[in-house]
């Protein structure tokens, strides 16, 4: 009860309207200095840049259009303007994703490398009003900004279930808006491979489909839904979200998961594996033993995909998976006792490095770097190659002190499929419990850490596997808002983060989001309930958004907005074991789990 009445009296003295939060930019910058005046938005707004600054100067001038009808004229030295300028290196040096944004009365005026510009213009978009408008004020500012962290990742399971490539674009919008910088993409895994390899077309034309999807969490006795389920992304289509994501400064990680979490591409090409005659794609979810044979032949035929998936994806890092790898079938096996007889190598983990070693000199001959989850540290792994802390933290840190890169991505604080409550009304998850709190707390470098070890710590991602989440609904409710607060983990000064200052900061997005239309989860009311004397209480109501109506009932029917509304706190009687619920409601109609309280 205790820490209910804390969390109550924090809100009525939320102090939202001090300067810095009004402005309400997430993630929050390094610094901003307030100016009087404003500057005025108008149709007759112009946009002069450097003629570099052609991509950003169209992506703003296309967002202006889209979301407020405001039609810039790109043309030089109007009165009137916004300006787009890049200042050279030469002039003044700049870190990769630095900028400033000067506003004044008569000119906006942004200046940084190519992505600190469109991160300026990310900032100035989240100080326009949320409604379209055409005409509107904006205040008079210099703010300059940069992150703390490189990578700043966002990870989308597409092989447990596929997305459209409208809702990737959506997806990476969104990432950009608050300034995420690295879309991991996991296309392989056993339960479907979905990216089109010309050179091996069987991985999509078998390994793409399965027979069918265990229903929830069916496993014994297994269900199946009896459907069918495939599709896959063809390289036009990877080359489109590529070159989109790249407008927006997003870099793409694709990856191809070895040697386990194949079994769809073994159901595809049976040789890849030494155990067993043949398989299906996996129609359950959970690790399968079905992994790949650690042979020259096998490594090589990776290779070849690999080939083509290095020339679809321009940036320097190829994720190679590394996780969860059983070692029963390579036991079992003929070729793979021999090879540890060949090799000299005793343990399974060692088995597993030769394979990635491999490959890592591999990809490091043809200019890339290779990452892939802190499995692979265990049988020991070269020094260039980078590692995804997953299992903990302990990876992360094992990697930083020896010298290797590293992003954290914690189950505990970064897995955005775990349940946002443990509310048993909360949607179907994994298990585990997450809410935006504990991610908006989440430090990346750990304290065992000196400041020289620090610097391996890449940053920090949050990973969205899909096995629960079938429908682009589902991922929005998982990523919103707990993507939000993952921006200020991997951009903000840890000096200029403080959870009840960015509570009063993201109100604004919440009704950006129900604007936009992005199935977020509205957070549920808290329920609380002050004795006064034997069954009676004073009633409040509150939740971390505001603008929201609360509804309860007390004869433990569901609430809707046909029941009794809350408006402030009142004194009502429950009697033993009385239940109260309540529900929170949107202006738009959405609606928060419903939560209850029983008088015991
Ligand atoms: C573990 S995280 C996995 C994934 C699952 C996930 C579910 C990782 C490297 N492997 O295959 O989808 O747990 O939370």
């Amino acid at each position: 009860m205790r820490n209910i009445f804390v969390f109550w009296f924090a809100f009525l003295f939320l102090p939202i309207e001090n300067k810095a939060q009004s402005f309400s930019i997430i993630p929050q910058p390094v610094s901003i200095e307030q100016q009087d005046g404003s500057f005025s938005f108008s149709p007759q707004i112009k946009i002069v840049f450097d003629k570099d600054e052609a991509v950003n100067a169209n992506y703003l001038n296309s967002y202006l259009a889209k979301y407020y009808l405001v039609r810039p004229l790109i043309q030089p030295n109007i009165k009137k303007y916004i300006a787009l300028r890049l200042l050279s290196s030469k002039q003044k040096s700049f870190s990769p994703d630095e900028y400033f944004l000067t506003i004044t009365p008569d000119s906006i005026v942004i200046t940084g490398t190519d992505a600190g510009i469109f991160y300026g213009i990310q900032t100035l978009l989240q100080l326009m009003p949320i409604e379209s408008k055409m005409q509107f004020d904006i205040p008079c500012l210099t703010i300059h900004d940069y992150p703390r962290f490189s990578w700043r990742g966002m990870h989308l399971d597409c092989s447990r279930h596929l997305f459209s490539v409208e809702f990737i674009k959506k997806y990476i919008d969104m990432m950009a808006y608050y300034k995420m910088n690295t879309f991991h993409w996991h296309l392989t895994d056993d339960q479907g491979w979905r990216i089109e390899i010309k050179q091996y077309p069987k991985l999509t034309e078998i390994g793409s489909r399965r027979k069918e999807t265990i229903v929830a969490k069916n496993f014994d006795p297994y269900i199946g839904d009896k459907t069918p389920y495939d599709g896959f992304y063809n390289q036009e289509q990877i080359k489109e979200i590529v070159k989109y994501a790249s407008q927006r400064h997003v870099n793409i990680v694709p990856e191809i998961e070895m040697p386990g979490h194949s079994q769809a591409a073994i159901a595809a090409y049976p040789e890849l594996a030494c155990y067993g005659m043949s398989y299906d794609v996996l129609t359950k979810w959970g690790v399968s033993d079905v992994v790949l044979c650690p042979t020259p032949e096998v490594i090589q035929f990776y290779e070849n995909i690999l080939d083509e998936v290095m020339a679809l994806f321009p940036g320097e890092y190829i994720h190679v998976g590394g996780d969860e790898v059983p070692d029963e079938h390579w036991e079992k096996s003929t070729q793979v006792p021999a090879l540890m007889k060949q090799l000299g190598l005793t343990t399974y983990p060692q088995v597993e490095a030769y394979f990635i070693n491999t490959i890592e000199k591999y990809l490091i001959l043809k200019g890339k770097k290779m990452i892939g989850w802190d499995e692979i540290l265990d049988g020991g792994v070269s020094s260039n190659a980078s590692i995804m802390s997953w299992r903990g933290t302990e990876g992360g840190i094992a990697a930083a002190k020896h010298g290797n890169y590293a992003v954290m991505t914690p189950g505990d604080y970064c897995y955005f499929d775990h349940c946002q409550s443990k509310n048993s009304m909360e949607p179907l998850c994994i298990g585990g419990f997450l809410p935006l709190e504990k991610v908006y707390n989440y430090e990346p470098i750990a304290s065992e850490l000196n400041p020289d070890q620090a610097n391996y710590i890449l940053g920090a991602q949050a990973n969205v596997w899909t096995e629960y989440l079938s429908t682009t609904d589902q991922i929005e409710y998982m990523v919103f808002p707990r993507m939000i607060a993952l921006s200020e983990v991997v951009w903000s000064q840890k000096s200029n983060k403080e959870w009840w200052n960015f509570v009063g900061r993201i109100q604004n997005q919440f009704e950006l989001m129900e604007f936009r239309k992005i199935n977020y989860r509205v957070p549920e009311p808290e329920i609380q309930l002050r004795p006064l004397e034997e069954n009676k209480f004073t009633l409040g109501i509150s939740s971390l958004k505001q603008n929201s109506d609360f509804y309860y009932t007390i004869d433990g029917s569901v609430p809707t907005s046909a029941s009794t509304k809350y408006s402030e706190s009142i004194v009502i009687a429950l009697t033993a074991n009385q239940k109260i619920r309540a529900i929170a409601i949107t202006k738009t109609g959405k609606k928060s789990i419903v939560v209850e309280t029983v008088n015991n």
